[in-house]
Order: C-alpha cells, then sequence, then structure tokens
C-alpha cells in the first residue's frame, strides 16, 4: 500500500491533541477476525468496525456475494467495485474514539481479492486496470493509511475446518484451493512483503488455536497492539 504522503492532510487529532489510529485485523476467510474483534470490543475503550458484508449480501435486494461465489468471472469486478467503496467509507468515516479497529480494509480488498480474482484468470485484465487506476487515485487523494496491521495467520485447511462449521450459505461452495491462494497472497502481502508495498508495521499472531487459546493470545498481545498508541 505504498502512498504518496506528502500531499495527504494529517490525520484528525482527538480532544487532547493526540493522533487517531488506525488498525486493521487481516486474515484468511474464517481466521476469526470477528472473534478478535469482538475481544477488543469488549475489553477496551476503542470502536471497533467489522467486515461490511451484510450490505454485499443485500445491495437493494441482489446478493452480491452470492453472486460472485456462483460466478466470479461475471460479478468479480461489481462486487470488487462495492467492496471498494463500502470500505472506503469505512476509512473515512469520522472517528469517535481515538483508536479503531477495523476487519480488513481497502487493501487488502484489492491487494489479495482483486489480486486473486485476476491471477486465476476470473477477471479480466480491462476490469483489474480500472479497479487499480480508482484504487491508486483513491490512495493519493483520500487518506486511507493504517498504523498498524494485526495478521491473524492460519493454515488454509483449519480456515476450511471452521468454513465448513460456521455454514454461511454463500461460502458453501468454496473449494480448499481458493483458501489456499487467499492464504498465499496474505504471506506474500504481509510476511515475505514480496507482493505490494506494506507501509505500517505489521504484526504476526498464529491463529490456528481454539477459541480459550486465541483469547489468550489476545490479552497476551494486547500491550504490543495498543500501548504504542495509547
Ligand atoms: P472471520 O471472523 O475471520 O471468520 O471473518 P468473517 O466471516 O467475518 O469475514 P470473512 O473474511 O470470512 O469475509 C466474509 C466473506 O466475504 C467471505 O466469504 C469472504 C468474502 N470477502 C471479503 N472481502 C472480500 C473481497 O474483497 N472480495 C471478495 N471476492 N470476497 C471478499
Amino acid at each position: 500500500c505504498s502512498r504518496d504522503v506528502s500531499c495527504m492532510p494529517d490525520k484528525p487529532l482527538t480532544n487532547d491533541g493526540k493522533k487517531k489510529t488506525l488498525i486493521c485485523i487481516e486474515g484468511n476467510i474464517a481466521s476469526g477476525k470477528t472473534t478478535c474483534l469482538d475481544y477488543f470490543a469488549k475489553t477496551t475503550n476503542i470502536e471497533v468496525l467489522t467486515e461490511p458484508v451484510a450490505k454485499w449480501r443485500n445491495v437493494h435486494g441482489h446478493n452480491l456475494l452470492g453472486l460472485m461465489y456462483q460466478d466470479s468471472s461475471r460479478w468479480g469486478i461489481t462486487l470488487q467495485t462495492y467492496v471498494q467503496l463500502t470500505m472506503l467509507d469505512h476509512h473515512t468515516r469520522p472517528m469517535i474514539s481515538p483508536i479503531r479497529m477495523m476487519e480488513r480494509s481497502i487493501h487488502s480488498a484489492k491487494n489479495i481479492f482483486v489480486e486473486n480474482l485476476y491471477r486465476s484468470g476470473r477477471m479480466p485484465e480491462v476490469d483489474y486496470l480500472v479497479l487499480t487506476e480508482w484504487f491508486e487515485w483513491i490512495k493519493k487523494n483520500i487518506d486511507v493509511s493504517v498504523d498498524l496491521i494485526v495478521y491473524l495467520q492460519t493454515s488454509p485447511e483449519i480456515c476450511y475446518e471452521r468454513l465448513k462449521r460456521r455454514c454461511r450459505k454463500e461460502e458453501k461452495i468454496i473449494p480448499m484451493e481458493y483458501l489456499q491462494a487467499i492464504h498465499e497472497l496474505y504471506e506474500e502481502w504481509l510476511v515475505k512483503q514480496t507482493l505490494f508495498n506494506v507501509s505500517c508495521p505489521v504484526l504476526v499472531i498464529e491463529a490456528d488455536h481454539d477459541l480459550q487459546k486465541m483469547t489468550e493470545k489476545y490479552e497476551e498481545n494486547r500491550d504490543r497492539i495498543l500501548t504504542p498508541y495509547s
């Protein structure tokens, strides 16, 4: 997520003059992002924004997420255009607390999901180029910067098991290969950092464990995540 910061207005300040902070929780489908956000929402005075997935499932009566899973070559560009809009809405929404935690970001929508559609041959080059131009324009002209990425690192096999268990109807047709491809892109982007520029620190948390152990992990990492910004 490289960006030209020189022309960007500073992030708004809180009443006591502190800079506002955005932390994004990233990870594969069913990696446990919601559980992580729930934990921090319950135990701290920060604001939490979950992924706008409900909107993607009901665009004036159309289930865009479902359409994309049924026929990604046809509906990929439509979903990604809408995801980009809803993510931009989240990034630019006025902050009411000094720290905001957000599920995924406009950056993963583009760097992971659009990239995957394109690489797998399910998005034509021209759709990819138009989305890329939009994305670059947004980064240059609107502050969508992130202060910290928390990457919940899972194995695709565990995500597949969790996905089957939670039984979201649109996701029934997701094959293991899709989770593997998303996993590889996340690793390239956030761990190897060979895919796109990462312009903020990344904290990697192993997230294959059960709920109890994950809660302990969030407790252990709590200061590392929040203290620099408190
Ligand atoms: P969690 O708590 O880690 O299990 O995550 P969820 O279930 O709250 O959210 P997640 O990551 O599974 O995303 C919801 C659905 O939306 C899932 O089927 C993946 C899909 N999705 C999210 N962002 C994008 C995107 O930018 N493009 C595409 N094609 N699908 C996306």
